[in-house]
């Protein structure tokens, strides 16, 4: 360590990274600066926000689309990305997958980092509170923490985030499977993603059933529930416009912190725009399974890839933890 945690600042990029890193592989180095940075955590009124959801379900894109609005709401604001993904830990190319998806990430406004999850469950929970606690040291203004698991259960999210955001797609199967969702209980906010497959508008009345018998809201209008229709991959997705405004009202309602976000909620919902017809979206995922079999066998390549794409200059080279 060379006094990384006294120059934190979010522009600093190689002394968050060493610092995540150092946490990650170097825990009794870490450990002699863990209070200084935790001081200096505690003093960040940055809001967490918590997305998880299983894998595929467009958290990546969605996490995408949430910094491209933000950075355009928050002319001077800066976001701090943390990104698990268990179920991804044996091909190291696919962290790359999850960059690629997020191309608003190369502002200057916005760090993102991919934690690496080759411990158990339990360092896992730790390293990501660690992380979370370098980026809140480092004084970003917002925090986002993207995964499909941390530890045991779905729900160790709250222990890491002031607001939730679970994403599911329409294809759950039966509404009784909606019942196993523990996160439907506890999340603040619910993004019913790929909404332009079959079965979309189905899927939103079911979810906003369990979602008033979770919470005992029998009277709730459905239109005031947080359940929100979202396309990720679509540009200026009306849905993905709802979910941004929603989520910047939970933030303030939940912890204090006013972004006074000028983007304003409208009733139209994605369906309005849809571009391909329901009927033909199977075919498109037909497709995209394809790309999905393809991208595999490209990923067995692995780290080595990733290091020659990131030479190559198709990455920022002032991250440094793109070359682990
Ligand atoms: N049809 C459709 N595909 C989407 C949507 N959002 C994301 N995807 C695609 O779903 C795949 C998985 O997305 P990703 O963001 O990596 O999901 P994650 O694993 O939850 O992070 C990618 O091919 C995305 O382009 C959506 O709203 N509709
Ligand atoms: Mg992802």
């Amino acid at each position: 360590m060379n006094g990384e945690a006294k120059k934190l600042t979010p522009n600093n990029w190689p002394a968050i990274a060493k610092l995540i890193s150092t946490a990650e592989n170097h825990p009794d180095v870490f450990a002699k600066i863990a209070d200084e940075i935790h001081k200096k955590a505690e003093a960040s009124k940055a809001p967490v926000l918590g997305i998880t959801g299983t894998g595929g379900a467009g958290k990546s894109s969605m996490v995408d689309q949430l910094i491209r609005r933000f950075i355009l709401d928050q002319p001077t604001k800066t976001i701090g990305v943390i990104s698990v993904d268990p179920s991804k830990r044996k091909t190291g190319g696919a962290l790359l997958g999850d960059r690629i998806r997020m191309n608003s990430i190369r502002g200057e406004r916005v760090y993102m980092r991919s934690l690496a999850t080759r411990q158990s469950n339990l360092a896992l929970s730790k390293h990501v509170k660690e992380a979370v606690d370098v980026l809140k040291a480092a004084g970003f203004d917002l925090i986002i923490l993207e995964t499909s698991g941390i530890g045991q259960s779905d729900t160790e999210i709250l222990d890491h985030s002031d607001v939730s955001l679970y994403i599911m797609t329409p294809e759950f199967g039966a509404a009784t499977q909606l019942e196993k969702i523990d996160m439907l209980d506890f999340a603040d906010v619910v993004a019913i993603n790929k909404f332009d497959k079959r079965g979309a508008l189905d899927a939103v009345r079911d979810v906003k059933k369990q979602y008033k018998r979770n919470h005992q809201l029998w009277d709730a209008d459905d239109d005031t529930l947080p359940v929100v229709g979202t396309i990720a991959s679509q540009f200026n997705d009306p849905g993905t416009n709802n979910l941004y405004v929603r989520l910047m009202e939970t933030i303030k309602k939940k912890t204090g912190v006013d972004f006074h976000s000028t983007f304003h909620a409208h009733d139209e919902m994605s369906e309005k725009v849809w571009i391909i017809p329901p009927a033909k979206s199977s075919y498109l995922s037909e497709i995209s399974e394809n790309n999905r079999r393809y991208d595999a066998r490209g990923e067995a390549g692995g780290h080595r890839g990733q290091a020659v794409w990131v030479v190559s200059g198709g990455a920022d080279l002032r991250r440094p933890d793109l070359l682990e």
